[in-house]
């Protein structure tokens, strides 16, 4: 065998081992993206550039989707390893329809355990509809990308294996707090973002094992892949003055209706006008044309599209 088909095979046996590895368990990682000097440089100039906020998307403090106004973001959606790894588990027609900060400060509470499948605990109605009958694979796979160190003490994500087989949180009940009120967890080492996550469970005696949790330690530049739908969360920072620094990017295949019917909403206690959002093609073609798709950032610089892709400088 020549030296490029030993690499094909391996490069095979790789992604097959990715792919049963995380149909197991829901999650895969760490994955290395950046060097860990060349993460922190980029999460440099994210703190700069999130100053400056006069593009943004959504004018609020959730900081959604800030692909569409920090160039570094722009780009790092697409990153050529993550459409490799997302597109083994979802296909290669993927769109990437959200991007979030998740920032954990010095003693700040671990986030509390959750799974979701279409996002509708938010505010009640679902934000992604799939419209392939019988589709069985996952509405969406998020990564996770911490640009800081993630440590058990700076608040790590963790995750439960196998649990994204099953449905422990039902998204549609229907609940008061952190759609209609601000909620403030009222244990100091878990929080959900202003809602309280065991609201949502179908069993309320379940309590998640501890002991059967997977802790996530990773290096700056490292990501985590996961289904939402695996139960996770992440650990407390516990430290003095070490900050935890993650950005998830969330995809899911261009069959899925993103945000349909709506064209506002009102999540997290901030308010989102949907007028100028769209989704980004990461990979393949959107032969179904269900969303809206934004080809620029709304500083006019080109997605890394897939004609377009993304170089690491
Ligand atoms: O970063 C965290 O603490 C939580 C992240 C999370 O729940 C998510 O990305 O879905």
């Amino acid at each position: 065998m020549s030296a490029s088909e030993q690499s094909t095979v391996q490069t095979a046996n790789q992604r097959n081992a990715d792919i049963q590895f995380f149909n197991e368990n829901g999650f895969l990682g760490p994955i290395k993206l950046y060097e860990p000097e060349q993460a922190k440089a980029i999460l440099q100039k994210i703190r700069l550039n999130n100053l400056e906020r006069s593009h943004i998307l959504f004018d609020n403090d959730v900081n959604y989707d800030r692909h569409f106004d920090i160039p570094e973001l722009t780009q790092h959606i697409g990153h050529p390893t993550i459409v490799e790894k997302i597109s083994s588990i979802l296909g290669q027609d993927i769109l990437c329809w959200r991007s979030e900060f998740f920032p954990k400060f010095p003693k700040s509470s671990g986030t509390e355990w959750h799974q979701v499948s279409n996002y509708q605990y938010a505010t009640g109605t679902p934000m992604l509809r799939p419209t392939l009958e019988n589709y069985s694979g996952p509405l969406d796979l998020t990564v996770w990308t911490a640009f800081t160190e993630a440590t058990i003490e700076n608040g790590c994500m963790k995750f439960l294996p196998g649990s994204h087989k099953k449905l422990y949180y039902d998204e549609s009940k229907d609940v008061g707090r952190g759609r209609t009120e601000q909620y403030r967890s009222v244990t100091a080492d878990s929080d959900f973002f202003g809602y309280d996550f065991q609201e949502f469970k179908i069993d309320k005696d379940w309590i998640p094992d501890e002991n059967e949790a997977v802790s996530m330690v990773m290096q700056p530049g490292e990501c985590v892949i996961f289904s939402a739908r695996c139960v996770h969360g992440s650990h407390p920072n516990v430290t003095e003055r070490n900050t935890r620094f993650a950005i998830t990017a969330r995809y899911t295949p261009t069959h899925v209706k993103v945000y349909s019917g709506m064209d506002t909403f009102q999540a997290h206690g901030s308010f989102f006008d949907l007028s100028n959002y769209g989704c980004v093609l990461v990979s393949g073609e959107d032969h179904y044309k269900h969303n809206k798709i934004r080809t620029e950032n709304n500083l006019g610089e080109r997605f890394p599209t897939p004609a377009n892709r993304f170089v690491a400088p």
